[in-house]
């Protein structure tokens, strides 16, 4: 089965097939650009964009809306991460941490679906901010970012290893989960 993912990522999309593939599913990135609507939470942000879509897409899509949550700052930059991302960056963020001993903070994902019907799916991983930016791989927040349980940011990690534990490995986890028992594939 063939299902489009909206997303402007490369890193995510990248994260999408590593995951969806070799469960027979073929995902086909688009770039098409949707309102992200300022809301208090990704899920109604998903939701908004997905019905969006819904009359402008044909065949079943999928979108991801995600962002990092960190506890000292009260959850910012949150569903804010995309234009903090583009803004003050990595470098802002560690700026922001500095001399701040509670480093907690978690990734959020949320899988949107659109087949006729809107169906959600979350994911999300708890760890911390590491005082510098380390590695070269995944994308976004990656290098500063530790998963509890680790000494390694995901950007020290193989795309394989971080979607076994990340956020969006975790939404694509129950997303092809329920695409597994409706479908009867894979
Ligand atoms: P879309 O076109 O799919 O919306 P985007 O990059 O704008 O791509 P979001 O609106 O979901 O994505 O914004 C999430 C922000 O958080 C964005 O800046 C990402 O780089 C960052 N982010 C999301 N998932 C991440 C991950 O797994 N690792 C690191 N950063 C991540």
């Amino acid at each position: 089965m063939r299902i489009t993912f909206i997303t402007s990522n490369p890193g995510k999309l990248r994260e999408a097939m590593a995951y969806l593939t070799p469960l027979g599913v073929e995902v086909q990135g688009l770039k098409f650009p949707y309102p992200e609507i300022q809301a208090d939470t990704l899920e109604e942000v998903a939701a908004y964009g997905v019905e969006w879509l819904s009359e402008r897409i044909d065949g079943p899509f999928f979108l991801d809306d995600s962002g990092l949550f960190i506890e000292a700052l009260q959850g910012f930059p949150g569903v804010y991460s995309a234009y903090v991302f583009k803004t003050l960056g990595i470098d802002g963020i560690l700026k922001l941490m500095e001399g701040v001993e509670d480093r907690r903070a978690y990734f959020k994902s949320v899988v949107a679906y659109w087949d006729g019907e809107v169906h959600i799916f979350t994911g999300t991983v708890h760890g911390r901010i590491g005082l510098e930016r380390r590695g070269s791989g995944g994308f976004g927040f990656d290098p500063i970012f530790i998963p509890e349980g680790y000494g390694r940011t995901f950007a020290e990690m193989t795309t394989e290893e971080k979607n076994r534990i990340s956020h969006r490995g975790r939404a694509f986890e129950a997303f092809s989960n329920w695409l597994r028992d409706k479908l009867k594939i894979g």
